[in-house]
């Protein structure tokens, strides 16, 4: 296939093409194939927005999708050529924070499997999210430009005009093809703006925030520290949904829909507030078209759905009256009315749209306008019903629903673990592959020695993997006969990245002490924080301080290693996900929505060490408690120390020798002389003083649960057992369920 391609269009055979030549000519054939797949058919469409997509690579996904995969691996063989290398020369678009755009990717991905009529609709941000460097034990942010020639993105002649006040600018339309998995071709729709110039960003990722036309789809969400930063985040949310309402009622227009049938043509999922605007923006583009303000409300009220994605405060999306006056003032006199309209009904400030102090709660607009309101795994949705959204949860009990996350299993074990994939389908053949319930066949292995030492096996060739790509693309050596105890992430205090590197120090102390592990540990952390996150800084620093530390330590380094993988994205964790262990997910109890990682983890057959959070839960429940490790204070018992206020840091140090001794570690002469003091002692006061996520509460069972991991790693068979179960159960979380569940509630397509 590809030879005679390249001899068409190169006049050149496989052999005497470079690496470059043939990743286009791939590209471009792939490209095509997509395009030649039904799609773009069906009366009701869905609208994912979303601010975020976190696609990863794309060749390889499409060639599995499109059923390519194995026979241009072996053409590329028989010319003596590697697909391998060829997916290395890929760049890693970054439209993506973490979860929430991972699980937006995911959800394209089985949407056009399940042959289910729906799009995505974002920004093209040129940069994407921040490359991140280490430099002298410290995060630093560059841009990670990743739209070069070829590229995926398929220029459209589409083009809206989107009038912020004074200004008017027009934006373009670019397509990313999404292929099902032997099935149709959707497609990801990212919006742009051509005057945007890559030349204004120096020094990093600075740029002129206040440049509207050459900064807008530059990077996602800029800094938002001060209020250029946080103005750029609302011109780029009105820019994106502007962009999509003219989109949608164009498309629904052009099959025939007057408006007032909306619904029955599009429903449009809310992807956390970000695109919440698209509802007032909805209501005046019908307005202009002749319908009037209450029916056009109503009409909107039936076509969108929200999904909230979190709990905690400071990310709930509120904005001044006074931004949306210089970025969408043609919104406001609506914004105004809905909240009219909510004030007469309930009479009730706490629901109120806009508050006293004229801040604008987007939530509250999605959950009045819109017709459902999901969290993202059983505990959250809970949570959210009787904690957060507890007085709308009274109002309108029908609209809430729950949709655990699920992960696709075409990228996240067929394509990132085909050892795993290929064991499996010689115990259970290849139905799984289409119907991932499937893979509880597996338990019926459990006490087949040799099936255990297989997976044994296969776990040990992915940790080999690992080690020769860590070699190889960052000069890190690690020992492969080490237990592999991984937490990968984003960097935020909730997350308790600092509570990990607070074990680290407590083991580092107790080898210091002669006290061995039975096996060596080797701790992996990956993540970004923030670039204006100061605290998850300075944790990135304590971290890469302690590894600089132990390496350099001839008595603990055979015993424990510690790195942190600079620039963690999918790319790495389609690495590490199937060499790992130990996956941790030791987030506070109530605040991690639901995770997305446990479920990749525990699906490449890693155990969970974690807290009854998010959709740990569910894992805990499938598993059984033999085969995953809890620890920790429960949500309600935490929800409690939140309402009581009566939680202090300093009397668990005061109390508790280990915790004192690991604590004071930070500001002691061994990191000092490898660290800033300025940092270490930032982060030690802000734990000791405040711990705003609770660490040092858990910090004892934690050490507790984390040794008992520990010492029943020995035992190979049993682990291998906890591993099989975890993979026989893992099919729940495959997000062909969980869109399944979407289409047969929420989207009804
Ligand atoms: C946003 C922000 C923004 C400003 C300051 C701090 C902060 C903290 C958290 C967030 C999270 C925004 C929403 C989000 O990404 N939620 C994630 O969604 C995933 C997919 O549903 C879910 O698995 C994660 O648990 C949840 O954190």
């Amino acid at each position: 296939m590809l030879n005679d391609y390249v001899t068409a269009h190169l006049g050149r055979s496989i052999a005497d093409c470079s690496d470059r030549e043939l990743y286009a000519a791939l590209l471009n054939m792939t490209q095509q194939a997509a395009a030649g797949r039904a799609g773009r058919s069906g009366k009701k469409k869905l609208y994912y927005i979303s601010a975020e997509f976190l696609i990863g690579k794309l060749l390889t996904s499409h060639l599995i999708n499109l059923g390519m995969y194995a026979d241009i691996r072996r053409e590329l063989a028989d010319y003596g050529r590697d697909l391998a290398r060829l997916e290395e020369m890929e760049p890693e678009p970054s439209l993506g924070n973490g979860g929430l755009g991972r699980l937006a990717a995911c959800f394209l991905d089985s949407i056009a499997t399940l042959g289910l009529n729906g799009d995505g609709i974002g920004l093209n941000y040129h940069f994407g999210l921040f490359r991140q460097v280490f430099e002298d034990h410290f995060q630093r942010e560059k841009p990670n430009s990743w739209i070069d020639s070829p590229t995926w993105l398929i220029k459209r002649d589409v083009s809206y005009p989107i009038r912020f006040g004074d200004l008017t600018v027009r934006s373009s339309l670019y397509d990313i093809a999404v292929t099902g998995y032997g099935n149709r071709t959707n497609y990801l729709h990212l919006f742009d703006l051509d005057s945007v110039d890559e030349g204004i960003v120096t020094d990093g990722i600075a740029f002129d925030q206040k440049d509207i036309e050459r900064n807008l789809t530059l990077f996602l969400y800029p800094d938002d520290s001060d209020e250029a930063g946080r103005l750029l985040r609302l011109f780029q949310q009105y820019f994106m949904v502007s962009s999509a309402a003219q989109y949608i009622l164009d498309e629904c227009a052009a099959k025939g829909s007057n408006f007032y049938d909306l619904s029955e043509y599009a429903v449009i999922q809310i992807n956390d507030t970000h695109p919440t605007m698209v509802i007032p923006e909805l209501i005046r583009l019908l307005t202009e078209r002749g319908i009037d303000m209450d029916e056009a409300v109503r009409i909107v009220e039936k076509t969108c759905a929200y999904t909230n994605h979190t709990i905690l405060a400071e990310a709930l999306e509120k904005w001044p009256v006074r931004y949306l006056k210089k970025v969408a003032p043609q919104l406001v006199p609506i914004i105004e009315i809905l909240d009219d309209k909510v004030r007469r009904r309930f009479g009730d400030e706490s629901v109120a749209i806009i508050d006293k102090d004229d801040q604008v709660h987007m939530a509250h607009m999605d959950i009045h306008y819109g017709f459902s309101v999901n969290g993202v795994a059983r505990l959250h949705t809970e949570i959210l019903k009787n904690t957060e959204l507890r007085r709308f949860y009274q109002i309108y009990p029908e609209k809430f629903n729950n949709k655990t996350n699920g992960i696709t299993f075409r990228r996240w074990l067929l394509q990132s673990n085909p050892l795993l994939a290929a064991w499996i389908e010689s115990k259970i053949g290849d139905g799984f592959q289409k119907d991932a319930s499937q893979l509880q066949r597996l338990s019926a292995f459990s006490d087949d020695d040799e099936a255990l030492q297989e997976l044994c096996a296969v776990k040990q060739e992915n940790r080999r993997a690992l080690k020769e790509y860590l070699r190889e693309t960052r000069g890190i050596e690690i020992d492969d006969h080490s237990v592999l105890d991984v937490q990968v992430k984003r960097l935020h205090e909730y997350k308790r990245q600092q509570m990990n590197a607070l074990y680290v120090i407590h083991k580092y102390l107790e080898i210091k002490r002669g006290r061995y592990p039975k096996r060596p540990i080797t701790v992996i952390f990956g993540g970004k924080a923030a670039p204006a996150y100061v605290t998850a800084k300075d944790i990135i620093h304590l971290i890469l301080c302690l590894e600089e530390l132990i390496r350099h330590d001839p008595q603990v380094s055979p015993w424990m290693q510690v790195i942190m993988v600079e620039n963690y994205n999918v790319t790495a964790a389609e690495k590490l996900i199937p060499a790992c262990d130990i996956s941790e997910q030791i987030s506070l109890a109530s605040k991690e929505a639901s995770g997305t990682g446990n479920m990749k983890f525990m699906l490449n057959g890693a155990v969970t060490l974690g807290t009854m959070d998010g959709a740990n839960v569910e894992i805990a429940q499938l598993v059984g408690k033999d085969n995953i490790y809890l620890f920790g204070e429960t949500s309600e018992q935490v929800i409690a120390h939140y309402a009581e206020g009566d939680y202090r840091p300093r009397d668990y140090y005061e109390k508790s020798p280990m915790i004192r001794e690991a604590l004071d570690f930070i500001v002691g002469p061994a990191l000092m002389g490898v660290g800033r003091r300025e940092s270490l002692e930032r982060l030690y006061w802000e734990i000791l003083g405040k711990d705003w996520f609770m660490t040092l509460l858990d910090f004892e069972d934690y050490v507790r649960a984390r040794e008992k991991v520990y010492a029943d790693f020995a035992d190979r068979t049993g682990w291998a057992r906890k591993m099989l179960i975890n993979i026989s159960q893992a099919g729940f979380f495959s997000s062909d369920r969980t869109v399944s569940e979407y289409n047969r509630d929420i989207w009804r397509l």
